[in-house]
């Protein structure tokens, strides 16, 4: 299995989810200043030529939350998704689509200072924060004591937040990230 990388990138967060699945893989060093996410070689792993991607035997996988998805799946013994027809299956499905559809972008426009519009298809960061309290309830994980795959791909978010310096507003959501970036495999940025 070969991950294609650069530390400083989002592919932090699918190296943070291949880490917690266990087991050796490779990692590809892809640099950017060299164009190489752009070269046809890459383009056909990821057409949108864009890190991270996956590659395991003929399957290739682009995106986070697809390849957190899929490591989750691939890894049954790592425990880090709830299987197809569990009880927990679709919140967990919806939660690693909405990390990607509406935190992400949410958080962008307030890192960023984009005023958003409603017609965008997400809120302001502020709802979505409510939503994240909500969802996390008494945690200490998304699933009570169950760490999955969907603390990978929110987590990552607020971890990232905290690294980009924004000042701490909640303390339930930066307790949350402190309990994340505790864990052995946590997800580490440039490295
Ligand atoms: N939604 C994508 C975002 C991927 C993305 O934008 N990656 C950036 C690095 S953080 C990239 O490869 N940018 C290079 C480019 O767009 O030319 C994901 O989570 O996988």
């Amino acid at each position: 299995m070969k991950l294609y990388y650069n530390p400083q990138s989002r592919a932090v967060i699918a190296k943070w989810m291949r880490d917690e699945c266990g087991a050796g893989y490779e990692i590809v060093p892809i640099d950017f200043a060299k164009r190489e996410h752009k070269a046809p070689e890459f383009l056909k792993i990821n057409p949108a030529g864009k890190l991270p991607a996956l590659v395991d035997g003929d399957t290739k996988v682009f995106e986070n939350a697809a390849i957190c998805l899929y490591l989750g799946d691939k890894f049954p013994e790592a425990n880090l998704a709830p299987k197809v027809g569990a009880l927990e299956r679709g919140r967990y499905l919806s939660l690693m689509v909405y990390s990607t559809s509406q935190l992400e972008p949410a958080m962008g426009d307030m890192l960023l200072k984009v005023q958003p519009l409603p017609q965008r298809g997400w809120p302001e960061f502020e709802t979505v924060k409510d939503v994240i309290e909500g969802e996390l309830g008494e945690g200490p994980y998304l699933f009570g004591n169950w760490f999955t795959a969907a603390d990978v791909m929110i987590g990552s978010m607020f971890i990232w937040k905290r690294m980009w310096g924004t000042p701490p507003d909640r303390p339930k959501l930066e307790a949350y990230v402190d309990r994340l970036l505790a864990r052995p495999k946590a997800m580490q940025l440039g490295k």
